[in-house]
């Protein structure tokens, strides 16, 4: 029984992966299945292109500006740190806050281009940490086969396989990984599975952390 009422806090759930891995996807289905068990969830992404740094980035990823790769990276964060209070007292009033993409996609695309791997963490400091990771992992070739691929920036096979091989520098044994691969449903089952007992473990009193 997920649903609220008790003085426990939310988990803070990330889903992370490639361009067109089925982030935005499972993330909604997710959110609808918390909602149904009368769990009290918000479904949140970065970049939020709702912001003034938001519209910046959104500007840069469709080719409308240009920006320094250390500027835009931090921009990435800024749009981060901008919601980290918000983000604190939702989670400690209770409900779970499922994003789609967090720090991890900052320096795993960030190092991607280059960027070096702790110069790219150091702003992630002291941001809330995930209370579960969820990785759908693709073959960058079966993400560009999918609809609306080629659209945005980084939306480059080449550039992609480099995204993959920073996400698997970066990763640790925490996180969960789901073959993308499968029919939707599939995936919806493994991911509600993996949340439904992250949201018991805060249930029970697992503290936030930086
Ligand atoms: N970025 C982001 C940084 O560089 N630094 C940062 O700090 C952050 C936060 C924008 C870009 O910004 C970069 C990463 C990105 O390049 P975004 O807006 O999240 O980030 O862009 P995308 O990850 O590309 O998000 P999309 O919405 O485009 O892709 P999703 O959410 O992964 O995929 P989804 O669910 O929209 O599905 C894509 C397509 O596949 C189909 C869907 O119907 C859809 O057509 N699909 C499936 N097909 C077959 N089998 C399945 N299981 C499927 N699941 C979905
Ligand atoms: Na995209």
């Amino acid at each position: 029984n997920l649903s609220g009422g008790n003085d426990s806090r939310g988990a803070l759930v990330v889903l992370e992966g490639l361009d067109r891995c089925g982030k935005t996807t499972q993330s909604s289905s997710l959110h609808k299945y918390l909602e149904g068990l009368g769990h009290p969830a918000e479904l949140w992404r970065f970049p939020d292109r709702t912001t003034s740094v938001g519209q910046m980035i959104s500007s840069y990823l469709s080719n409308q500006s240009q920006l320094d790769d250390r500027t835009i990276h931090l921009l990435f964060s800024a749009n981060r740190w901008e919601k980290r209070s918000l983000m604190e007292s939702k989670l400690k009033s209770g409900t779970t806050i499922i994003v789609d993409r967090y720090s991890y996609s900052g320096v795993a695309f960030s190092s991607a281009k280059g960027l070096d791997f702790d110069w790219c963490k150091a702003p992630e400091n002291g941001l809330l940490a995930p209370d579960v990771v969820v990785y759908l992992d693709i073959p960058p070739e079966k993400a560009a086969e999918r609809g609306g691929y080629g659209g945005e920036r980084y939306e480059q096979l080449e550039f992609q396989m480099k995204v993959r091989q920073s996400y698997q520098a970066l990763h640790d044994a925490s996180w969960k990984i789901i073959d993308a691969c499968q029919p939707v449903k599939d995936i919806e089952k493994q991911l509600q599975e993996i949340v439904f007992k992250s949201i018991e473990t805060c249930r029970k009193g697992k503290s936030l952390t930086c």
